[in-house]
């Protein structure tokens, strides 16, 4: 399967701009896109992408949305003068028209569309359209917010159309509602729309009654819009992630999509003048990576918004590197959601409840009203001018930049053993030093009898070295008795200079672990049915997740709302999972696992898996590689009502310590 990234970009989409004065429309220049281009540029990001040429989108592919009538004015601006064109952009809101309007309206959507065919081809994998104008706020008759044509909402329509698919997810992180493909969906079950956007209770542009989170779509198409509103500026990192985690995802799973679109308005990343919101460039590769473990990575990335020229195409950078594979850079601020968003979210879980599986009927109480009395202050808002966040950004995309490893994983594998893994997979044989491995040895000298044992856990000691020094970005290890080598891995992690190990055990412990309760590891560990002694404290956490009592591939839920969460909170630098035997969740389930999880940590990783079990092994080194991308399992089931119920308990009392396992702020 092709694992290419598709890069669309054409500079004649430059050769229109506003002829006269409009404070409104001012800010979308044509400057939007040759800056991200040369971002894109001085990144080496545009040699590694598949370059699409655009092309003119046909009459036919724009009445897939929009009326004759409005296509025959766009048309029609053409050949008009400046007083004509001023004239016909009085007609719409917040619109202004060139003389190259139409050409580069037609371009921008027939760019989208090859970014279309490309993806569902197969020729791609993945990819990003930087075109202009953009398209969510355009409507049948109507240009709108600088849209002329809708390119997203024709896009899915021509995919339906043309690749016969039955359920797109649009995601639309721009700042603004994209009430254009609001309405084109609204009634619509086969296309799922969520939109963020600020709001804050009506007063802010489009200033719509239906962007607000009780507009859950209509007929049909009830539940599948969603909408959820910033009442508050300054949001930021741990709010957009928290909305992904608690909103969207859970939802994106239960529906199942076969194509992800993304609306990708950077309005919504710092410094943006219209935005007013503060999550920084990296936050855009973490929404774009929990994104790729949907559809088997089928993602169509395509600009709308974005107005502070140097936070716009940093962020592009970060998104266009996702899509290319590259490791995913620690996100920066605290990680707690504020009070607001907490709201927001808390709301928009309660007006979808009555439709999907993954809220329980818990989540149904509304909030209605913000009750701003009581509530915690909010951060200050960031009134300062657009060379703040210029001098901000230098500094910050230098520390957020890290290269990526060479080598993407490493394996360890007992000797006299033979298992076929994925292509470009590195075997390790290299042993530690003498003097790291008597350390080990100190401590765990009556376990380690063989020297089989004691070579095998020599090469993981090497590898974690190794992913301490950015050799490599990940590794898998066959063992005989993972408990131990997580245990000495886990040692030698934390001798070695890591901060924080994020530790997940999947059934039966061998050995104990040696866990001190001093913050620096957190161990979660997955246990099933069977009766188990449970130790819970702030950073260890048992987890019943059963076959019995959960049925199979509801995993997700416990990943989205639990385990995600809490690792994001706590921000490791490095994860280890490892499996035991009597494990209660299955092979597809721990792939997801480990792909998710390589959101976290700069994708630093370390899987140890029972050497016996080849199918395990082959399948997380793919995951690993980044070659699996779930979703061949078909759509998620839900947890029962039982499950869920100890699932929820389980969160009331974690999220005291765990600030991003909150979803509501009761
Ligand atoms: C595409 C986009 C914004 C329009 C704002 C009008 N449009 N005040 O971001
Ligand atoms: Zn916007």
């Amino acid at each position: 399967m092709a694992s290419t990234t598709a890069l669309v970009y054409d500079e004649e989409m430059m050769n229109y701009r506003l002829l006269w004065d409009d404070p409104e429309c001012a800010i979308e220049v044509p400057e939007r896109l040759s800056s991200s281009y040369e971002r894109l540029q001085h990144y080496d990001l545009v040699q590694r992408c598949v370059g699409l040429p655009v092309r003119e989108a046909t009459e036919e592919e724009i009445t897939l949305v929009h009326s004759t009538d409005y296509l025959e004015i766009v048309k029609s601006t053409q050949t008009m003068n400046e007083e004509e064109l001023k004239k016909t952009s009085q007609n719409y809101v917040a619109a202004y028209f060139h003389q190259n309007s139409y050409r580069c309206a037609k371009l921008a959507l027939g760019g989208t569309l090859q970014l279309v065919d490309a993806v569902l081809s197969g020729q791609v994998l993945n990819g990003m359209a930087l075109v202009r104008p953009p398209g969510h706020h355009s409507q049948r008759s109507q240009s709108n917010g600088f849209c002329i044509f809708n390119n997203v909402a024709i896009a899915a329509k021509y995919a339906q159309k043309k690749y016969k698919l039955e359920r797109i997810l649009i995601v639309d992180w721009d700042i603004h509602h994209g009430q254009g493909i609001q309405y084109v969906f609204e009634d619509d079950p086969s296309v799922l729309y969520f939109s963020w956007h600020r709001y804050e209770h009506g007063s802010f542009w489009p200033n719509l009654g239906e962007s607000d989170f009780g507009f859950v779509g209509k007929d049909k198409g009830t539940g599948f819009n969603i909408n959820l509103p910033w009442n508050k500026t300054g949001m930021g990192n741990a709010d957009y992630i928290a909305a992904f985690l608690h909103v969207l995802l859970p939802i994106a799973y239960e529906f199942d999509p076969e194509l992800v679109l993304v609306s990708s308005g950077y309005d919504s990343g710092i410094g943006d003048p219209e935005g007013c919101m503060r999550a920084t460039p990296e936050c855009f590769s973490h929404l774009t990576h929990m994104l790729m473990n949907l559809t088997g990575g089928k993602l169509c990335v395509v600009l709308e918004g974005g107005y502070h020229l140097r936070s716009l195409a940093e962020s592009v950078c970060m998104t266009v590197r996702t899509l290319l594979g590259d490791a995913v850079s620690r996100l920066s601020g605290e990680m707690a959601p504020c009070h607001s968003a907490l709201e927001s979210i808390q709301n928009v879980r309660a007006a979808h409840a009555p439709y999907w599986h993954c809220f329980s009927p818990d989540d149904a109480h509304l909030v209605h009203k913000s009750n701003t009395a009581g509530s915690p202050p909010e951060p200050p808002q960031e009134g300062r001018d657009a060379s703040v966040f210029e001098v901000f950004l230098e500094t910050h995309m230098k520390e957020v930049l890290n290269s990526t490893p060479a080598i993407r994983t490493s394996a360890v594998i007992p000797e006299g053993h033979t298992v076929t893994l994925p292509a470009g997979v590195q075997v390790e044989d290299q042993t530690a030093s003498k003097e790291q491995t008597d350390v080990i040895i100190g401590d765990f000298s009556e376990l380690l009898k063989t020297e089989n044992v004691l070579t095998s856990l020599g090469k993981m000691l090497t590898v974690i070295n190794k992913l301490v020094n950015k050799q490599i970005r990940n590794a898998i290890a066959l063992s005989p008795n993972t408990s131990l080598s997580a245990a000495v891995v886990l040692q030698h992690a934390l001798h070695v200079g890591l901060q924080r190990v994020f530790y997940i055990h999947i059934g039966d412990l061998d050995s104990k672990p040696l866990l001190k309760d001093d913050g620096k590891t957190f161990f979660l560990r997955i246990l099933g049915d069977e009766p188990a002694e449970v130790i819970n404290s702030k950073y260890q956490h048992s987890l019943k997740w059963g076959e019995n009592s959960c049925e199979g591939s509801s995993f997700i839920y416990v990943l989205l709302r639990l385990i995600l969460p809490i690792a994001y909170s706590f921000q490791p630098d490095l994860i280890l999972v490892a499996a035991g035997s009597n494990r209660s969740i299955g092979i597809q389930d721990i792939s997801l696992l480990t792909s998710m999880l390589q959101g976290l940590a700069e994708g630093r990783m370390l899987a140890v898996i029972p050497e016996s079990e080849s199918d395990l092994a082959v399948t997380v080194s793919s995951s690993l590689m980044g070659f699996s991308r779930a979703r061949e399992l078909g759509p998620h089931k839900c947890p029962s009502v039982d499950c869920m119920k100890t699932l929820k308990v389980q969160l009331d009392i974690l999220q005291k310590e765990w600030k991003m396992l909150q979803c509501s702020f009761g």
